[in-house]
This record gives C-alpha cells, sequence and structure tokens, in this order.
C-alpha cells in the first residue's frame, strides 16, 4: 500500500485545528492531528513543504521506518513544529493500520487493559462562589474529577479564567479558550506572591464544600520557581490533590529536585514536551506522578507508547494533555491509548465547542466518568472537508504575561 497523498487540512470552527489526510493508493484514509496552538502555519509549511513530498510513494505500512526517516531523517531534531507533523504522520498511518486490520486501534495496542478512562474537566470561576459552581456543574455532568482554576484578587486576567467573564451571553458557563483570536497576543498581568497566598484559600473552601473524595487538580501552568514551587506544594498538601501541574519551566529538569524534596503533593508535567530528552531524568529520578505528552506533540501514537513504556519502569502514570486546542483526531488517539495502557493516570477532557463537530466526527464517548473509544477500525474519526472550507483559519495566539513593573514572564 503506497501513499498517494498527503493533505494539510487547516480548518477553524470554534478554535484553529491543522488535520493530516494520508490518501493511500488503496483509497484507505488515515488521519492525524498537528496542531500547535498559536504557531499552526508552522507546521503547515513543515507538512506541506518537506514533509509530503518526500513520502509521497512510500510504503505506509512502514509506519517505524517512516518515523525514524522523518525524525532521523530531518538532521534537525526535536521542537514543537517537528514533532507535531511527525506526530501527525505517524497518527494517520496508525490509523490506516487499522482501518487495514479492520479493528479499533487500541487492539493494535494490545487491547484494553481497563473498561473506561477516567476524565477530568476544567472547572473555573471568578470568584470561589462561582467556581464552586463551575464544580457542581462538571459533576452534574457526570465527571469524577475536576481541576480547579480560579481568578486572583488583583489581578485582571489569570490563566484558567475567561477574561472579565466566565458565563457566555446565554448565561452558560463560557469554555476557556485561551487562544484569542487578534493580530497580536493579548497580555495578561502576573503576580507570583499573590497567587500563593490565594490559591491555599481556593483550595480550603472547596475541600470545605465538597469534602475529600473528589479528586481534585490545579494548573500552575509554568508560573514559579522552584522554590515558590515547593512553597505552593506543601501548602496545598492539607488538601490532598490529585496533582498539581506544570509547577516551574524545566528547561532545567534537575530543579524539580528541589521541589519533590519539600513537598508530597503528586506533580504533573509534559504537556509542552516533545520527547523523552525533555522528561529523562524526570522520569528516572521519579521527579514527577504524571507524565502529559499527548501524541499530537509527543511523535504520535509511536513516539508516546514508546515513552509511556518507559515511563512505566519508574512508575510515572499517564495525564495526556486534553484541552481543546487538541483535535477531537488527537484526542482519538489519546483515548486509544488510554485504554490499552497499564500505567494510565488520567485523562484531560476539555470538551470541545458544539461547532467544531460540524467538521469533525469521533466515536469517542464519555459515559460516568470514563472516556472511551468506539469500536470502529482506526482511530474512529473523520473530517468533512467541504465543511472544513468554511471556517477559515484566523491568526490567535496565546497571552502573553507581564509582571506588574512590565517585566516579561511565562504565561
Ligand atoms: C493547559 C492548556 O489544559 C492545560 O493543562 O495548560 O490549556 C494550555 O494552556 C493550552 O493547551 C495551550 O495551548
Ligand atoms: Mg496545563
Amino acid at each position: 500500500m503506497r501513499i498517494d497523498a498527503v493533505e494539510v487540512i487547516v480548518t477553524s470552527p470554534g478554535r484553529n485545528f491543522v488535520t493530516v489526510r494520508i490518501i493511500t493508493d488503496s483509497g484507505i484514509v488515515g488521519l492525524g492531528d498537528a496542531t500547535v496552538n498559536g504557531r499552526e502555519l508552522a507546521v503547515v509549511s513543515y507538512l506541506e513543504d518537506h514533509v509530503g513530498p518526500i513520502l509521497r510513494g512510500r510504503d505506509a505500512s512502514r509506519i517505524e521506518e517512516i518515523w525514524h526517516y522523518l525524525y532521523r531523517g530531518a538532521y534537525w531534531r526535536r521542537g514543537p513544529v517537528t514533532m507535531a507533523a511527525i506526530s501527525a504522520i505517524d497518527m494517520a498511518l496508525w490509523d490506516i493500520k487499522a482501518k487495514v486490520a479492520d479493528m479499533p486501534l487500541y487492539q493494535l495496542l494490545g487491547g484494553r487493559v481497563r473498561e473506561g478512562a477516567l476524565a477530568y474537566a476544567h472547572a473555573f470561576g471568578t470568584s470561589t462562589e462561582e467556581l464552586i459552581a463551575a464544580i457542581q456543574a462538571k459533576l452534574d455532568d457526570g465527571f469524577q474529577a475536576v481541576r480547579i482554576q480560579s481568578a486572583v484578587p488583583g489581578l485582571d486576567g489569570v490563566y484558567g479564567v475567561p477574561h472579565g467573564k466566565s458565563k457566555d451571553n446565554n448565561g452558560a458557563v463560557e469554555d476557556y479558550e485561551p487562544a484569542h483570536r487578534s493580530a497580536k497576543p493579548i497580555e495578561e498581568t502576573w503576580n507570583s506572591a499573590a497567587y500563593l497566598r490565594h490559591v491555599p484559600t481556593v483550595f480550603a473552601a472547596v475541600r470545605e464544600h465538597f469534602g475529600f473524595d473528589l479528586p481534585l487538580l490545579h494548573d500552575a501552568h509554568h508560573r514559579l520557581t522552584p522554590n515558590e514551587a515547593a512553597i505552593l506544594g506543601r501548602s496545598l498538601e492539607p488538601y490532598d490533590l490529585f496533582w498539581l501541574e506544570d509547577v516551574t519551566p524545566v528547561e532545567q529538569q534537575h530543579n524539580l529536585r528541589r521541589v519533590r524534596s519539600m513537598t508530597t503533593t503528586p506533580l504533573a508535567i509534559g504537556e509542552v514536551f516533545n520527547s523523552i530528552h525533555d522528561c529523562y531524568h524526570l522520569v528516572t529520578e521519579q521527579l514527577i506522578d504524571y507524565l502529559r505528552v499527548p501524541p499530537t506533540h509527543g511523535g504520535g501514537i509511536t513516539g508516546v507508547r514508546k515513552l509511556m513504556d518507559f515511563a512505566a519502569l519508574h512508575q510515572v502514570k499517564s495525564g495526556f494533555h486534553g484541552p481543546t486546542d487538541i483535535s477531537p483526531v488527537g484526542m482519538a488517539a489519546s483515548v486509544h491509548l488510554d485504554v490499552a495502557l497499564h500505567n494510565f493516570g488520567i485523562q484531560e477532557y476539555m470538551q470541545h465547542a458544539d461547532v467544531t463537530f460540524e467538521v469533525f466526527s469521533s466515536d469517542v464517548t464519555f459515559a460516568n466518568g470514563q472516556l472511551n473509544p468506539g469500536e470502529t477500525p482506526g482511530l474512529g474519526v473523520d473530517i468533512d472537508t467541504a465543511a472544513a472550507r468554511e471556517f477559515p483559519y484566523e491568526p490567535a495566539y496565546l497571552p502573553v504575561a507581564r509582571l506588574q513593573d512590565g517585566t516579561i514572564h511565562d504565561w
């Protein structure tokens, strides 16, 4: 079976997505997610100008070889753009192979090891009362684990909470999409000290209201120094978090040694990683409990399966990134891995806007707090290419954060 064409579809039903369609000479088509939030067009060019032309005519069944052909053959290795392109090609080739085998993809990964993948929702509020209502709304929707993010007194915009309002015009809780459609990034002001003072009071109020059986997660979003991260982790220990995410940027992986030595709060990191080399020491030294690298960024099914099998040696579990900038195609790839990996931890499930499913279809299901892949051969997803053309790309950028004195800070 030969690769006849590699199509790259950019569409924006609710937010920008980049999707790869590999068309084989047998007519079987595979899909892959290549979305990098805020840098989508860089991946489009990498795929259209440097990947598609060298894949045409190659044997679509040779997934492992093509992975190395694109990784080692590029000479310039790793990075979010390169690896998103490789991830999408890999995902599409696995989609094709499972269609040829007439099986849902998870069967080719060794079959189920669980009946469903525990999912966590996003809940946010500009006040603790609003946050508590938002958590209850997610529990009413069937979720059994919730990530909570709160506004911080004195700051007008904080990661995880929509600017200025958290309800849409119909009073429904607005989905938080951090990438704002604008020609330039919006800017937010940050103050770590105010944040460190406020977050423990939020968890105290939420635990007071919901008790301790509800798994609660929180995302610090790369903003703290290692010492501040240790302070936060320690201050949250009384509230028994499922995990505290991205406590500090980890270009220097050994920075986590200090955090790990000072707090027992479980740590999750990795949504911005794309290679084992981003987290080798985090895993081998057990500096984290959950690894977040999803198939969309970590080299597809091939890359993430290897990564998670390596992580299993060190008792590190998965917690794949699952915001709306992971497309329904990428989410399906994650969920097939979720049910087949022994060292699964939890799956982020932010839920795409309804309009997204005017373009994409997926047989992934959510029930009783768990996600499941369908039984359709392949990934169980499709894209309506005609509908995709109705939603043209619009520039959208993640915010830039500044400290109150104007210094650029990690967003
Ligand atoms: C966040 C993301 O879901 C998360 O854990 O870190 O919302 C992240 O901000 C976006 O995916 C960035 O594109
Ligand atoms: Mg995150």
